[in-house]
Order: structure tokens, then sequence, then C-alpha cells
């Protein structure tokens, strides 16, 4: 009797530890299967599970054990992206070295993860922070410095005096850091880059291949590259030996300048403020406020007169040089030439200080424009320009740009608003930078033998993590090349270059003679990647970067390494994203030991697809679970029909000719079987989970309704059925959740493991209407439908619906008076009394 209520608990443990002891989702190559790769973003071992993490990963366990049930060789790995800011925080909150911290997180999280039962080749499992895993990136790092793809330079960085440490723009939120809320200094340090610009080009065009990403990552990627087509032009500065250099995507405004505006930290305001104190004064305000891209628009305009002069390279006019605090030192050349009447921060600025606004573009259909009241921005018919009167701003950008090619004044250029990658970080929690400082020899890379650079992982702290310059263990070295004493580079690696590359590394387990090896030209690229959109622009970008420098070395042989993208939407709590800070989270392993994870991994694929936001229900828990238990009992309560002579899976079915020959309403079970499973198919192929899963509950009650329809339970086409159309049931739910249905496809013996199982297949002729259904009343009153043939002669019919079990009952013995039959409609027995 036990077995007739469903507990979960019990058969998930046994299930699962049955995959672990078969090591059941180890994989090898296979080159006469088809591979396909299913990756869900790897975790940061925070502590535990959340539930955007347990939605990430159901969502990509069902891709690939849907993949995996469609016949390929299914490789779908899991791993740590370990290095991080938390664990020093962590740390310092609870005395615990950040190795030790990190260490511990993963082996509970992982035992989370087993509890979900996921289906991973946990033998590739990766931990970033690990020397056997980081040893290839320091490697990695000094192959681009052998290529000239690193470079060091000193950078204005955002500072977090509380964290101390350095932000990247996104961290920085109003001034004020991410974490801390403290208000961020900006300072100038020498740090590591690489060239991702010298990819820029690549990246870009490359978003074009894929073609299987959600439009609005690759939009975000676009921008975030922005690539921006103008011209550069060279003007002379009176009484200067340098010329001042501006960048411009509208050379046909070139007669329109009324000032020069330059960066703060471009060197012609250093020199300008050599004797001037006021000068001095606002450069050192301008350092100290940082401006973030977008807010260049919306920000108060300031400014001085350097009292320098520009010469207009047509003209010979004298232009002002002004320091101003909204042209930004890392685009084009940190200098703009001001034209306020056609472009509106210019505008603003000529307004505040009184300068000249001056009108070269007119509209060109009559467009309103009123400069007394904001810039004319947009394109039109040059005027106030000499020889190029009339032309088109157009025509002008060509004739123009032409002139200035000619006259060694300028050119096209393309500036990008991708900047080289930062990699350095001042933190003890990440992989060592791979260089050593030598007063001979100066910067030198460690040689490659030996590598790794170890992070030394027992740190003895008291409310500080030591950085590494205070580690003298760690930094007290010799130089390679000259044997001398010799300092190494303490910083360590942005975490993103961990992220950059694991993919690829899961694909070669146990290599550690190389960072990769020829088994990534079978596994890779990725097929399906699955994760959250705030790594749309960084991590993507930089992962795909990565690729394209590990081609560049013959280690990868591809362009791009994630074929297909899936943006997994939020998890929302009474419409708001479920997260600590609000406190409305949920916590997954109260879920699972309440309901078991089949209906955790259930509620998650059926309350919403994939890609849109997800409420959270706990009224919608409690169906999951429901359906879970009726599919149970179901089961159970039937277990004799479906057990007996159950070869269904072993051809056992009736044959095509025998399925012609079953009543039309068995004939139209069977459709609507088919025709679920073919829905299933179609929503699997467009990653739409939720419904799949409820066609899983309409193949429940369409059982249901079949047992009910059956005269005895031995009425073979009737058992058929109900073992085909729970066969069918067990195998598409089965990605979803795969313990139950593991169990009961064992249990009433469909055969001896799921896992091995094929996805049901549609058979086309079944999908065929050759039924229609009519209404059968009794004097008047409806007491049943029924299915039959089409073109069934009327006599038939009504013998059919005498034969009916719930029509019968209303006639009993009485007699029959008259019937009345609506062809396709109704059919009518009035009976005595
Ligand atoms: C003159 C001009 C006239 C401009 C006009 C615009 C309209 P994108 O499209 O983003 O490349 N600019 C150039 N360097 C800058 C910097 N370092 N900081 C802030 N602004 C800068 O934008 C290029 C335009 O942005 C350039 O074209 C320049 O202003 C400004 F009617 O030059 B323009
Ligand atoms: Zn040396």
């Amino acid at each position: 009797m036990i077995n007739n209520i469903y507990q979960p608990q019990k058969i998930e443990k046994t299930i699962q530890k049955a995959w672990e002891e078969k090591a059941a989702f180890k994989v090898a190559e296979d080159l006469s299967t088809e591979k396909f790769y299913c990756l869900s973003m790897f975790p940061y071992p925070s502590g535990h599970l959340h539930m955007g993490h347990v939605r990430n990963y159901t969502i990509g366990d069902v891709i690939a054990r849907y993949q995996r049930m469609l016949g390929k060789n299914v490789l779908q790995p899991i791993g740590w992206d370990a290095f991080g800011l938390p664990a020093e925080n962590a740390a310092i909150q609870n005395q615990v070295a950040p190795a030790k911290w990190t260490y511990e997180n993963i082996s509970y999280m992982r035992s989370q993860l087993k509890r979900l039962g996921l289906a991973y080749d946990w033998s590739r499992e990766v931990t970033t922070c690990r020397p056997d895993y980081y040893r290839w990136e320091q490697w990695l790092f000094v192959k681009m410095l052998e290529k000239g793809l690193v470079y060091k330079k000193s950078a204005v960085v955002n500072w977090d005096p509380v964290d101390q440490t350095v932000l990247a723009n996104e961290q920085v939120i109003d001034g004020r850091g991410w974490r801390s809320g403290a208000l961020i200094e900006r300072r100038e340090i020498p740090q590591w880059f690489i060239k991702i610009t010298a990819y820029a080009d690549e990246l870009l065009k490359d978003l074009d291949k894929l073609e299987h990403w959600p439009e609005q990552v690759r939009t975000m990627q676009r921008n975030w590259i922005g690539r921006s087509e103008g011209v550069e032009i060279i003007f002379e500065v009176e009484n200067k030996k340098t010329p001042l250099k501006v960048y411009t995507t509208r050379p046909d405004t070139l007669f329109g300048i009324t000032f020069m505006a330059i960066s703060a930290l471009h060197p012609l305001a250093k020199k300008a403020a050599k004797d001037n104190s006021t000068l001095q004064a606002f450069i050192e305000e301008c350092r100290h406020t940082k401006t973030a891209e977008a807010e260049l628009a919306t920000l108060e305009k300031k400014g001085l007169d350097t009292e320098l002069k520009a010469i207009h390279p047509i003209t010979y006019e004298l232009i002002p040089i002004w320091i101003t605090n909204y042209v930004l030192m890392e685009y084009g050349s940190g200098a703009v030439m001001a034209v306020p009447a056609h472009d509106q921060r210019d505008y603003e600025f000529a307004k505040k200080y009184s300068l000249p606004i001056k009108q070269v573009i007119q509209p060109k259909n009559d467009k309103p424009c009123d400069l007394n009241q904001s810039a004319f921005v947009e394109k039109g018919i040059l005027i106030n320009s000499t020889q190029f009167d009339t032309l088109t701003s157009e025509k002008a950008f060509d004739a123009i740009a032409e002139y200035l090619t000619k006259n060694e004044l300028g050119g096209h250029t393309i500036n990008y608003r991708l900047r080289d990658w930062g990699i350095s970080r001042q933190r003890y929690w990440g992989t060592p930078i791979p260089i050593i400082y030598c007063k001979e020899c100066g910067t030198v890379p460690v040689p490659k033998e030996d590598l790794p650079v170890v992070l030394p992982e027992n740190v003895e702290f008291t409310d500080q993590i030591p950085p590494l310059h205070a580690i003298p263990e760690f930094y007290e070295t010799t130089c390679p090349k000259c044997g001398a004493p010799a300092k190494r580079e303490t910083d360590t690696f942005d975490t993103f270059m961990e992220s950059s590359w694991y993919y690829a590394r899961f694909a070669c387990k146990g290599q550690d003679q190389s960072m990769l090896d020829d088994r990534v030209k079978y596994w890779l690229p990725v097929d399906q990647y699955v994760g959250g959109v705030e790594h749309a622009i960084l991590h993507l970008l930089y992962a795909r970067f990565i690729c394209k420098i590990l081609r560049d070395l013959n280690l990868l042989n591809m362009d791009e390494p994630f074929k297909r993208l899936l943006t997994q939407g939020m998890v929302l709590k009474d419409g708001k994203k479920m997260s600590k800070s609000l406190k409305n989270t949920v916590d997954p392993d109260e879920l699972i030991k309440r309901y078991g994870a089949d209906t955790a991994r259930f509620f998650i694929i059926f309350t919403a697809p994939p890609e849109q936001s997800l409420e959270w229900s706990d009224s919608g828990v409690e169906g999951s679970y429901r359906f879970l238990k009726r599919l149970w009992a179901f089961t159970h309560e039937n277990k004799d029909i479906i057990k007996s002579e159950n070869i269904i899976n072993k051809g056992g079915d009736l044959s095509t000719t025998d399925w012609q020959n079953v009543t039309p309403q068995q004939q139209e079970f069977r459709r609507q079987i088919y025709l679920t499973l073919q829905q299933a198919n179609f929503d699997m192929e467009r990653l739409q989970f939720n419904t799949v899963a409820s066609a899983c509950m309409k193949l429940l009650n369409l059982l249901v309704k079949i047992k009910e329809n059956m005269p005895n339970e031995n009425n073979d086409p009737d058992k058929r059925l109900l073992q085909k159309g729970l066969s069918i049931l067990l195998r598409i739910l089965n990605p979803i959740t795969p313990h139950i249905t593991q169990y009961l496809w064992k249990e009433f013996s469909f055969g001896k493991s799921i896992l091995k199982e094929e996805w049901p297949k549609v058979i086309v002729g079944a999908l065929k209407t050759q039924t229609i259904e009519l209404v059968v009343q009794v004097n008047g009153k409806r007491r049943n439908n029924i299915q039959v043939p089409t073109h069934t002669e009327q006599d038939t019919i009504e013998k059919l619906a005498l034969a009916d079990k719930k029509v019968s009952q209303h006639i009993a013995d009485k007699p029959i008076k008259k019937i009345i039959y609506v062809p396709e409609k109704l059919i009518n027995i009035v009976v005595g009394n």
C-alpha cells in the first residue's frame, strides 16, 4: 500500500545514488555519434544555490536530457567560477580564509546540485581557483604577451576607497561603489591590458553569424563595441608645436565651429594649466568626478577658457580652446570641435558661457529649426561653408574628408567605444598575474615551465585580507633571466578571465600537459548555452574574444564559442526580483525537502517560458506536486493493466492494420495522444518547455479518460492505448522530472532504464481525423458524446449510440419511441416510460 503514495524523497535519493555510482552522464568522444554540448553558466560558489540557479540549471538539464533522448552524445558539464571579491568579504566577516570558505561552499553547493538531479558529467568538474586550472590562464597570458596582445599602461581607474579596489564602470552607480556605497575616486595606476580592440571589427562582424542568439543580446553587444565612422581633423594650435586632433562624425559642420572642447585629462589641458592655478584647480576637480558615458548628455556642463587658440584648417580663423567636463579622454582623441548650432551638448555649453552659435546646416524639407531653443542635430544642406555650400550633409562628409586627406589635415577613421580590457585587479583572491619585475631586466614573464604561479591559500589575517604585496613569501623571487632577487607582480586577474575559456577546458578533462587538446574539435562549439541576461555584454564578449585568440593560437578551430544562446528570465516574487536584499527568497533546500526535486523542476518549467520572468507562487508549486501525485496514483491504481504484457517498447504495439479496425473512439484517443506528442516535439525544438509540461498534464487526463472508457481490463486496444500513451507521457516528461519517470518506467515494465530510451516518434498516420463527434441525447438531454467514423450509415450510428455505456444507462429497459438524427451533429433517442 505504501507504494500508492508518492514519496519523492525516497525515490529521488535512490535514483541519484544509482546515477552517481554508474556515472550515468559521463561521456567520451565518439566520432560515430553526433555530439551535443549543453552548457549552463557555471556558478559563483557564494554558499547556497538561489532560485535563479535552480531555474538556469533546470532549463539546461531539460535541454541536455532531451538531446540525449534524440540519440546524441551529450556533454553537460559543471564547475565553479571560484575566484572573486565576495570570498574576501565573507572571509573578513567570518574569520576564515577565502580558500577555505570557497571550498566549503563548493562542496555544499555540489550536494545541492546533486539533489536537483542534474545530468552532469561530474568527472569534468573544474574549479577555477585551483592551480591546475589557472596555470593555463597564466600560460595564455604569457602567450598573448609574446604575441603583442598584452601591454601595461597607467590608467585612470574607479577607486573604491572602502573596498580598496578598482571598479569597472558598471560597478559605479551614481558615483558610488556598487557594494560599499563609497564615493568613488579617480586614480591613475599602472595596469595590464589585453588588446580586445584589435578584434573589435571581428567581434562586431561575427555577431551576424550568431543567428540563434537573442536579437536583444546581439544589439547590446553591437552597442557596446560601438563602431563609429568619422573623420579625424588636425588643428594647428597658435604658438604650440603639437597640433590638436579631434574626432568628428560630422565633418560637414566644419564651418560651424565656434570653440574647441578638450578633456581635462588632455595633455594640452595640462600644458595650459602650467602657470594657471584656476585651470589646475578645475582639472583637479574634473579628475575626481568620474563621468560615465551615458551621463554626458544630462551632465551639468562646466568649462574654462585656456586662452589658447586653434587655427581653423580652411578659414584660418582663431578658435578658443576650452577645457570641459563633457569630453572623455578615453574616446576618439579626447578633443572635440564644438559646433553648438548642431550638437546639443556644445549648444548647452555655448549658451552657458555665451559663446557664438553659428548655423551651417539648413533643414532639408522645411523641417522646423529654431536655434533659440536647441541645436539642429539632423543632417541637411550646407550654408555658410564656402565652396561646400549647397551640398547635402552626406555629400559634404565625403567632399570635406577628401579635402582634408589631400591637404594632409586629417582623413577617414573608425572609432570604437570598446576599450581594451583592463585585467589587473588589486585583490588577493584571484589568479596571480605571471610577471616578475627585475631591476636589471625589467618586466619578465614567468617562464612557462615555472607555471603555475601559485596563490598562497593559507593566509593569516585579522580584519583585512592582506593583498599579495603584503606577503613576502609570495612576491620575493629571483629573476628568471639573470637570477638576481626580483619581485613578482602582486595584482591578480579580473575574474572574467577564468570564465572566458572554461567552456573549452571542459572538453579536455585531465589534460595537464596543455591548456586544451584535440578533444575540443569534437565537442566545441557549445551547441546550447544557457544563462542570465546580466552576462549579455561582458562575459559573452570576453568569451567570444578569447575564443578568437585561442583560434589564432591554433588551440581552437572555430570563430564563435556558443552556437545557440538562451537567456533565461528572472525569478520574481510579488513582481520583484527574488533577492537576498529584498528578503523575498525561497530556499531551494526547503522546497526540495518538502516536495522533492521533480516538483521543483516541474514548477520551474511549467510556470513560464524559459526566456520570460517567472513569478513565484506557492499554489503553483502545490499544483505541480498534485500533478506528480496524480501521475503516481493513476499508474499505481492501474498497475495490473499497465504491467500486463507490457511489451510496448519492444514492438508490442498493435500493428497499423489492427489500429484501423478499432472503434472510432479508440482511434480518436490515439489521435489525441500523437497530436499532443507532435505539439510537444514542436515546443521542445523551440525551447518552449512550459507547454511541453502542459502537454504532459493533458496526456495524463487523456489516459484517465481512456481508462474510464475501458469495458474491461483486458480489452486489447484500450490496454495498448493506455500503455502506449503512458510510455509517451513518461518519456516526454522525463527531461523535466527525471526521477519519477525513471521509477515508473522500470516499475511498470516498460524497460530497464528510461535513460536508454529514445524520444517518442509521432506516427503520422495516427494524426488523420477519421472520426466526427456526435452528441447523443436521451429525451433531448445530452448524455454523452461519441466518436464515429466519417460517412457512417445512420443505422450504424444508432447502434453505436445505443451501445454507449452512459447512454444505455439512461435508457435501461424503457421502450424506444423514435430516434432523431441530425447528420454530423447529434442523435436524440426518445424513450417512453
Ligand atoms: C563635431 C560635431 C558636430 C559632432 C555635430 C557631432 C555633431 P560617436 O557617434 O559616439 O562616435 N566626440 C568626439 N570625441 C569625443 C569625446 N572624447 N568625448 C565626448 N564627445 C566626443 O560621436 C562622435 C561625436 O561625439 C563627434 O562628432 C564629437 O562631436 C563628439 F553637429 O564633432 B562631433
Ligand atoms: Zn633580471
